[in-house]
């Protein structure tokens, strides 16, 4: 299978989060792509650089000024005499004003982010839109007639909805994918979201429509991060309605709970016709992810690879999250190895 990945991620690294009312070095560093990389490239898989993609590609998907912000926040926090990193300090939250942008870069900040835990630093958006064009270029790849390409994105994206980032994600890398999909022609498009954390922003940039089925298996925002979106009871909006799906799941979720979710997920995926699939492949669901708490061990990994690679569609597989680093290139690799043998080609 071929693997999309760019050396710019390296440029996103050095930043700090906001986490459980500390400031700690960021869980989402460097290691994971090297890693995820030199395990794949051990299995055999091919590495290749992503094609250029304008600006315009990512306005399929995000709002103008939101993208305006990320290209342009690190030069304003330096015209403001700042190094380092970037957090914001204040969100408009329930009475507060959101018609507005503030002019000055922290105000600016805080309309933009949702969270305290997504630093940007001098190489963010080189990383960011380096991370976006290699999901476009998987998805290029297959709609060329390519079986399944892997897309190695780091940062991940499936926190970053229309106007919005947070949760280590500035730029939907998956659903710039399936967007790309659909403008080469493909009809239906399913978006299956795996990670254990809710994929927020996916779900906000496809809620009103129904060329794009969202189906997320996710810990329960009751006690899991992003918190305020995920609940089964979202279903989509006018167009939309009843093709978003959310199958949330209590912490400490194991193999046979989890599997019964997977497999209420590809029976809506199997009803819905799809013409291509693709996958936010997050691997926090492993047992031994120190921010996720389900219990999947490193077997099941490629488990639900044969199970992806049975529907026999045309597959772009997204990395997302998975925080335990020295087993992350493992886990993937058991992914995209039984996909590999069971998918035709
Ligand atoms: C909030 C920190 C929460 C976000 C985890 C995002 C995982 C993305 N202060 N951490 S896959
Ligand atoms: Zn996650």
């Amino acid at each position: 299978m071929k693997i999309v990945h760019s050396p710019l991620h390296l440029g996103h690294d050095g930043g700090m989060e906001l986490h459980r009312g500390e400031l700690v070095p960021c869980y989402e560093c460097p290691a994971r792509a090297d890693y995820i990389r030199e395990a794949l490239v051990a299995a055999g898989h091919a590495l290749c650089e992503p094609r250029d993609f304008g600006i315009d590609a990512l306005l399929r998907v995000h709002d103008a000024g939101f993208v305006a912000f990320l290209r342009t926040a690190w030069s304003r926090w330096q015209d403001d005499g700042r190094d380092g990193f970037m957090l914001p300090g204040g969100f408009p939250a329930r009475g507060l004003r959101r018609d507005r942008v503030p002019a000055g870069i922290h105000g600016a900040m805080g309309y933009y982010a949702f969270d305290a835990g997504t630093p940007i630093v001098a190489g963010t958006w080189d990383a960011a839109f380096a991370s976006a064009r290699c999901a476009l270029t998987a998805a290029a790849l297959v709609a060329e007639g390519e079986a399944a390409a892997y897309a190695l994105c780091r940062p991940p994206g499936h926190h970053a909805a229309r106007g919005s980032y947070g949760g280590y994600c500035f730029l939907n890398n998956a659903a710039l994918a399936a967007q790309l999909l659909r403008d080469r022609g493909l009809r239906r498009v399913a978006l299956l979201d795996v990670d254990y954390h809710h994929g927020n922003g996916t779900q906000d940039i496809f809620w009103d429509r129904d060329d794009v089925l969202f189906v997320s298996i996710n810990g329960s925002p009751e006690t899991e991060y992003p918190w305020f979106l995920g609940y089964a009871d979202e279903r989509g909006a006018g167009a939309g309605a009843g093709f978003t799906l959310n199958l949330p799941l209590p912490r400490g979720t194991g193999w046979t709970g989890w599997s019964a979710a997977l497999d209420t997920a590809l029976q809506a995926i199997t009803g819905y016709a799809p013409d291509a699939l693709v996958v936010s492949l997050g691997v926090d669901i492993f047992e031994g992810d120190p921010i996720s708490s389900f219990r999947l061990c490193a077997e099941r990994f490629p488990q639900i690879g044969a199970r992806l690679a049975a529907l026999r569609l045309p597959t772009v597989l997204v990395q997302e999250g998975g925080y335990a680093v020295r087993e992350i290139g493992g886990n993937v690799a058991g992914v995209l190895q039984a996909f590999a043998e069971q998918a035709p080609g």
